[in-house]
C-alpha cells in the first residue's frame, strides 16, 4: 500500500492509500481521515478526463501543443497575456507555472472566488489566519457553526461534533441544524450586526475575559465606544434574530469551552473582512483564543509559516472582476471561470473577444468548450506533489505513484516554457517539496504537522505588529436591500465546484406555491435566466438557492469585489422571480 493525499479544495485534505491497481481508500491511521474518504475520491475514477491536447477542436500530439503555446505568447505582447489559475488541485506545485507567467512579464490575475474578504478580516485582527483542527475542537463542550456546512464540506469534522452542544447559524436549515440546541436562521447578510449584538450583550451581562481583554488585546475600549454608537434596533432589524434566540445563545455558551466554525457564506459581501472581524472580537471578548478546545475557525492560511517556492513579483489585476477581453492571449489553469467566475456573460464577452484561450485543466467543461487550445493535466496520482491543508495542521505529501503519458504536470508545462524561452530552469520537483517541508515542519506521533500548531492556536502570540489582538473600530455597509429574493449559493455532495457531479435545481421555498419542474425566470441588474425550480422547505421565504458548479450559477453574480482581498461577492445582489408560462 503507498499513500497520498487529496488534491481537492477541501478542509479535509484526506490521506489516500492506494492499492497496486490504483484503488483509492481512506487511509486508517491518519487522525484526521480515519479510514473514510467522500463521493468525489470514491468514485475518481468514474469521471472522465481529457485525454488529448487539442487545437481549434482539431487533436494535435502535446509536442505540437507545446509549440503551439510557445508561438502564441511569442506572437502576444507580454502585457496583453494574462495568466488565471483557479482552485481545481490546491498542491504546492500548481503553483510552479505562476514562475514562468511572471518572467515572461505577463499580468496575473491575483484575488480569489472564494474566501480572502474573510481571510483579510482574519489577518487584521490576529495577523494570521490559523486553523482549528477536528482535534482540537473535539475537546469544545459548544460548537457554533457560523455560516458552514460540514455535513457536506467538511465531513471529517462531523466525528469531533458528537455529543457537543450544536448552534447553528445559517440562513438555510442545514442537515446539523435538526440536532442543534439552537439554530438561529439568519437574514443573509446579517451576521455582522449580529455578532455586535452578541458583543454588546456579552459587555452588558459582563460575560468578558477581563484577564484576556488586558493582556492579549489591544484597544478594546475603542471597540466598546464604537458599538455603542450603533443603535440596538439597527442590530436587531438587520439580522432579523430576536432577543430570546440571543438570550438563549449566551445561555448555552456561558462558561462552556466554545469553538466557533465559519464558512464563507457570511463573506460573500462587500464588507466581507469586517464580517469575520465582528466575529473574531466576539471571539475575543469571551476569549476565546489560544485555549483548549476553544477559538474561531474560518478557511485558515495552509501556507502560513512555510516557505512559498513560487512566490513572485509581477503585475496583477484583481481576478473576480478581471476582464479577459483586454487580453490576447488568456492561459486558464485549474478553474472553469465562464461557470464559476462572477457575473457570467461578462466573462463570456471576454473571453470571445480575447484572441487566443488556452485552457489547462483535468475535466471538460464550460471554459475548456471555449479554448481555442487545450492541455490536458495530470491527475494528482500521475506527478509529485505536496498538499497543505486549510483545516488542519498535517502535512500531506503526494508522491508520483503511477506513469501517464495522457497530460502535462503543471512542474513539466513551466520548464518546458522557461526553456523554449530561455529562462533559468527550476530546480528539481523533489528538492522544492522538501525544501518546503523543511521550512516548517514538525513531527509528532509519526505524522508531519506544520511547526506552527506545535502550540494552540494564538496561544502565546497574535501574529498581528502589536502581538495583540486589535478590534475592528468602522465598517462601511452601503448595500441597498432592494425588493426581492436574496440568491444564496452553497456547495453539495456529489460535486467540488464545477467538478463532478453538479446539479442544476433553482432550490425556492414552499411559500412561492411552486411546483418541482415548473420554470422561473430571475432577473436583477447582472442579468436574466431561466431554471427549472425544486421546493425546498430547508430556505427563509426571501431565500432562493443554487449550488455552486451548477449551470446559470453566475448569471446574476455581480462584476464586483469585496472592499478588501480581492474576492468575489456572490450575494451583494437581490433578485426578482417570475414564473414562466
Ligand atoms: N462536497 C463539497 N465540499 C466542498 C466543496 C464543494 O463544492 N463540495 N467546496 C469546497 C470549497 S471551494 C469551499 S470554499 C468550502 C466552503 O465550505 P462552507 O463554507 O461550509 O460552504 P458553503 O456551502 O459555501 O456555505 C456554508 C453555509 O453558509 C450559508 N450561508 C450563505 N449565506 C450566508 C449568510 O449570509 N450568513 C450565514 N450565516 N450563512 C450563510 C449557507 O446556507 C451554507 O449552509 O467547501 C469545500 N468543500
Ligand atoms: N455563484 C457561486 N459561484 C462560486 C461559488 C459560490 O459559492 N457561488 N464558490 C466559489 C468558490 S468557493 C470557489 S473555490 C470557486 C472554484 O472555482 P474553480 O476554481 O473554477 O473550480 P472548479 O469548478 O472546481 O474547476 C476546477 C477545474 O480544475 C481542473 N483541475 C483539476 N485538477 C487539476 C490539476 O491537477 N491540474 C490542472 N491544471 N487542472 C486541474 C478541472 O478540470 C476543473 O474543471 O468557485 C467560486 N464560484
Ligand atoms: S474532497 Fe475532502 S473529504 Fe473528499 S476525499 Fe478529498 S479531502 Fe477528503
Ligand atoms: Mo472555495
Amino acid at each position: 500500500m503507498r499513500f497520498t493525499t487529496c488534491p481537492l479544495d477541501c478542509f479535509d485534505g484526506c490521506s489516500i492509500a492506494v492499492s497496486k491497481d490504483l484503488k483509492l481508500k481512506g487511509n486508517k491511521t491518519h487522525p484526521i481521515t480515519q479510514g473514510y474518504l467522500c463521493h468525489h475520491l470514491n468514485h475518481y475514477h468514474t469521471f472522465e478526463r481529457i485525454e488529448e491536447p487539442r487545437y481549434l477542436g482539431q487533436i494535435v500530439s502535446m509536442d505540437e501543443a507545446l509549440a503551439l503555446l510557445s508561438e502564441k505568447l511569442k506572437t502576444y505582447e507580454p502585457s496583453r497575456t494574462l495568466y488565471f489559475k483557479g482552485s481545481g488541485n490546491l498542491g504546492v506545485m500548481q503553483g510552479a507555472t505562476k514562475r514562468f507567467f511572471a518572467e515572461h512579464k505577463a499580468i496575473l490575475a491575483s484575488g480569489s472566488l472564494c474566501d480572502e474578504a474573510g481571510d483579510a478580516g482574519v489577518c487584521e485582527s490576529r495577523g494570521a489566519n490559523l486553523c482549528l483542527s477536528p482535534l482540537h475542537v473535539k475537546e469544545a463542550d459548544v460548537v457554533i457553526l457560523w455560516g458552514r456546512n460540514p455535513t457536506v464540506t467538511n465531513s471529517h469534522m462531523l466525528p469531533a461534533l458528537k455529543g457537543k452542544t450544536l448552534i447553528v447559524i445559517d440562513p438555510l436549515k442545514i442537515d446539523l441544524s435538526v440536532n442543534a440546541a439552537l439554530h438561529i436562521q439568519i437574514k443573509p447578510r446579517g451576521d455582522l450586526y449580529l455578532a455586535l449584538l452578541l458583543c454588546r450583550l456579552v459587555a452588558m451581562e459582563e460575560m468578558e475575559d477581563q484577564d484576556f481583554l488586558k493582556e492579549r488585546t489591544q484597544n478594546y475600549k475603542d471597540f466598546l465606544d464604537f458599538i455603542s454608537g450603533i443603535p440596538m434596533r439597527k442590530l436587531l432589524d438587520k439580522s432579523q434574530v430576536n432577543l430570546d434566540e440571543i438570550g438563549e445563545l449566551l445561555r448555552l455558551i456561558k462558561g462552556k469551552k466554545v469553538s466557533i466554525l465559519v464558512g464563507i457564506g457570511v463573506q460573500k459581501y462587500s464588507f466581507g473582512h469586517s464580517v469575520l472581524r465582528s466575529i473574531d472580537a466576539l471571539g475575543a471578548m469571551l476569549g476565546l483564543f489560544g485555549k483548549v478546545g476553544c477559538g474561531v475557525s474560518y478557511l485558515s492560511n495552509s501556507g502560513f509559516g512555510f516557505v512559498s517556492p513560487f512566490k513572485v513579483s509581477a503585475k496583477t489585476e484583481p481576478l473576480p472582476i478581471v476582464n479577459f477581453g483586454k487580453y490576447d492571449l488568456v492561459f486558464i489553469q485549474g478553474g472553469n471561470p465562464l461557470n464559476q467566475m462572477p457575473c457570467t456573460s461578462k466573462v463570456k464577452e471576454g473571453i470571445d473577444k480575447a484572441q487566443c484561450v488556452v485552457y489547462f485543466g483535468l475535466h471538460e467543461n464550460e471554459t475548456s468548450s471555449k479554448a481555442h487550445l487545450v492541455i490536458p493535466a495530470l491527475s494528482f496520482l500521475e506527478k509529485e506533489d505536496l498538499k497543505l491543508s486549510y483545516g488542519h495542521h498535517f502535512i500531506g505529501r503526494m508522491p508520483k505513484l503511477v506513469e501517464s503519458s495522457v497530460g502535462l504536470s503543471e512542474y513539466a508545462l513551466t520548464q518546458a516554457l522557461l526553456k523554449a524561452f530561455g529562462y533559468e530552469a527550476l530546480e528539481s520537483e523533489k528538492s522544492i517539496i522538501e525544501r518546503v517541508i523543511a521550512s516548517n515542519s514538525v513531527e509528532k506521533e509519526g505524522f508531519l504537522i506544520s511547526k506552527t500548531y506545535e502550540d494552540l492556536p494564538y496561544e502565546k502570540t497574535f501574529y498581528t505588529k502589536s502581538g495583540k489582538f486589535e478590534f475592528l473600530d468602522e465598517f462601511d455597509d452601503d448595500f441597498e436591500d432592494e425588493e426581492g429574493f436574496f440568491l444564496i449559493a452553497t456547495k453539495q455532495n456529489k460535486s467540488l465546484n464545477s467538478q463532478f457531479v453538479t446539479d442544476e435545481y433553482l432550490y425556492v421555498p414552499l411559500c412561492l406555491g411552486l411546483e418541482q419542474e415548473d420554470r422561473v425566470r430571475l432577473t436583477n441588474r447582472y442579468g436574466s435566466a431561466e431554471y427549472s425550480v425544486m421546493p425546498s422547505d430547508k430556505l427563509r421565504d426571501d431565500c432562493l438557492l443554487i449550488h455552486s458548479g451548477a449551470k446559470n450559477a453566475n448569471q446574476l453574480t455581480p462584476y464586483a469585489m469585496s472592499q478588501e482581498g480581492n474576492c468575489a461577492i456572490y450575494q451583494e445582489m437581490k433578485v426578482k422571480l417570475e414564473k414562466v408560462q
